[in-house]
């Protein structure tokens, strides 16, 4: 666990990293997007993962500065990446006090514009939890930032506390099935159950599902079989610095 003080140092000395990964469409098996997850290269400990020092981050307000660097560097990267593949999406990670931030919407409106990227590939990921915190601002932010063309995403859906009640207020427009449904599914008949009754809700509140975690062909049969619409997983690739990232796009032409 780090301290305030390496966190602020880390800021400075720009010893942050963006890894990307891969998002499938499942009925073409082609790259679609991909979600930028945060990484600390220090340089003496080596790579830092986020669940070491995000909550430090969100504790301290650090966070707000950081995820001003995340947003960033994720839309200059989608520029760049748009230039040859036009559709990519990227997905950001928001934590709570980003999401509550009282210029949250006038950030990503200045990034739009300042890197120049298409607001319609641009997807922000906040989990249920966040969302239903204090529903009413929850709605009236990502409609604000929906009038502009960004899209949200609900992240580790099922593992909250979601009524359908407030589900179908939400304007999000993708799920994100928790990884851990994914774990155990090909053992157990309740998990595919959990799974493919999140797919039909999706489907019915008209909301693209992804699922995370996928490590196998199996689970992608079956995903496919009940009409998933994106995968995200190590079955095709983990978290990978851009110049890895870009090398799968360039593979599929
Ligand atoms: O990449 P990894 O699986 O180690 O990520 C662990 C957790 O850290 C995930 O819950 C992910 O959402 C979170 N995370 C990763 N990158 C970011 C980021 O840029 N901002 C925020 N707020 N959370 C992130
Ligand atoms: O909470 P969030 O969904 O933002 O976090 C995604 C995290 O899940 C990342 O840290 C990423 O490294 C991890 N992850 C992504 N795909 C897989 C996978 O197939 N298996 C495992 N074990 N972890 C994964
Ligand atoms: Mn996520
Ligand atoms: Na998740």
């Amino acid at each position: 666990i780090e301290t305030q003080s390496e966190l602020r140092k880390a800021l400075e000395r720009d010893e942050f990293v963006l890894y990307y990964q891969a998002q499938m469409d499942l009925s073409t098996k082609k790259v679609v997007g991909f979600e930028a997850l945060i990484r600390w290269q220090h340089p003496t400990k080596g790579l830092i993962y986020p669940n070491d020092f995000i909550s430090i981050a969100e504790e301290t307000g650090l966070i707000i500065p950081i995820g001003q660097w995340v947003l960033k560097t994720a839309c200059t990267q989608l520029k760049q990446w748009s230039e040859d593949y036009p559709g990519i999406n990227m997905a950001v990670n928001l934590s709570a006090r980003q999401f509550k931030d009282k210029d949250l919407v006038k950030l990503v409106c200045d990034v739009i514009h300042e890197t120049g990227i298409n607001p319609n590939n641009l997807e922000l990921e906040i989990t249920e939890t966040i969302a239903l915190d204090d529903i009413e601002y929850t709605i009236s932010t990502i409609k604000e930032l929906r009038m502009i063309g960004v899209s949200f995403s609900l992240d580790d859906f099922g593992t909250g506390y979601s009524s359908m009640n407030y589900l179908k207020r939400l304007p999000v427009s993708n799920l994100k099935i928790d990884k851990s449904f994914l774990d155990t599914v090909m053992e157990d008949s309740c998990d595919q159950k959990i799974i493919q009754t999140i797919i039909t809700l999706a489907r019915n509140l008209n909301l693209y599902v992804i699922a995370e975690g996928v490590e196998s062909f199996d689970q992608e049969s079956f995903l496919k079989e009940s009409q998933c619409n994106k995968a995200q997983g190590y079955l095709y690739s983990k978290p990978v610095p851009k110049e890895l990232a870009i090398s799968f796009l360039e593979k599929q032409g």
